[in-house]
């Protein structure tokens, strides 16, 4: 059984629509995963240390190996006795990484993964962070499969909760933001990017009940809240040093589900 391009395709997106009512479904899709894991198509490069995966026809070789983080994520747990690859295959991509200027005015904002003269560049960038999410211990096991098949969906889960709607990237990033459905509060955090800020403002959506806003920790007040459970935050100049938001609600705020 050759492992090549399509094979990893199907390997990463199977469990979000195949039905597992039989228990040997699972199983057959798992002997995929193990076959993968064991393959001897797996190299070691010379130059990083880290691991890549060879097959059949070669110019695959790049998307496959891509697949493989969110691949092993599905699958891996501590009692399969098998070796993780994940962290080797990342240390082997990052060799491709490069910064780019997506809007032409001459400041790098975003990164990307490309292998010189593959067709697979953007690709195997969206494989390579969609594996990268999540965490390798076995408790990312059904994540794909939850996302398309829970009940509710997986966006319907969360897509009332608050949020940053808007920011002014790649002036403002947002390394952090999550919020906190036990504690009802949104935390997130900006600092400054690769140019100067124009906009003052940073947006949050869906803070409808809002309770508190706090700057490091320091109650803020420069901000406007409208009815629809929009909020406009006066944010001062962002620096490298994290500015830490918590945006609190009042224990009367309905989640809608
Ligand atoms: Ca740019």
């Amino acid at each position: 059984m050759p492992i090549q391009g399509g094979d990893s395709w199907t390997l990463m997106w199977i469990r979000g629509w195949w039905n597992e009512t039989d228990p040997a479904d699972k199983e057959l899709i798992y002997n995929g995963y193990e076959h993968l894991a064991n393959h001897a198509g797996w190299k070691t490069n010379k130059t990083t240390g880290g691991m890549y995966h060879t097959g059949l026809p070669g110019t695959f070789n790049f998307i496959t190996t891509s697949f493989f983080p969110m691949i092993e994520r599905q699958f891996w747990h501590p009692d399969s006795g098998l070796e993780q690859r994940s962290d080797n295959v990342l240390v082997y991509m990052e060799q491709f990484g490069e910064l780019i200027d997506t809007d032409g005015d001459g400041t790098k904002d975003s990164y990307r993964y490309a292998m010189e003269n593959d067709y697979y560049r953007d690709a195997a960038t969206a494989n390579l962070l969609a594996g990268m999410v999540f965490p390798n211990d076995g408790s990312s096991n059904d994540v794909i499969r939850d996302l398309f098949q829970a009940n509710p969906p997986f966006f319907e889960q969360h897509a009332q909760e608050p949020r940053i709607s808007h920011a002014e990237f790649p002036a403002v990033m947002v390394p952090l933001a999550r919020y906190d459905a036990s504690a009802q509060a949104l935390n997130f955090q900006l600092v400054a990017g690769d140019k100067a800020m124009q906009e003052d403002v940073v947006e949050l959506a869906n803070c409808q009940g809002l309770d508190t806003i706090t700057l490091n920790g320091e109650a803020f007040s420069d901000y406007v809240a409208d009815a629809a459970g929009k909020v406009q935050l006066k944010i001062p100049a962002p620096t490298n040093t994290p500015q830490v938001w918590q945006v609190t609600f009042s224990p009367s705020r309905a989640v809608q589900i």
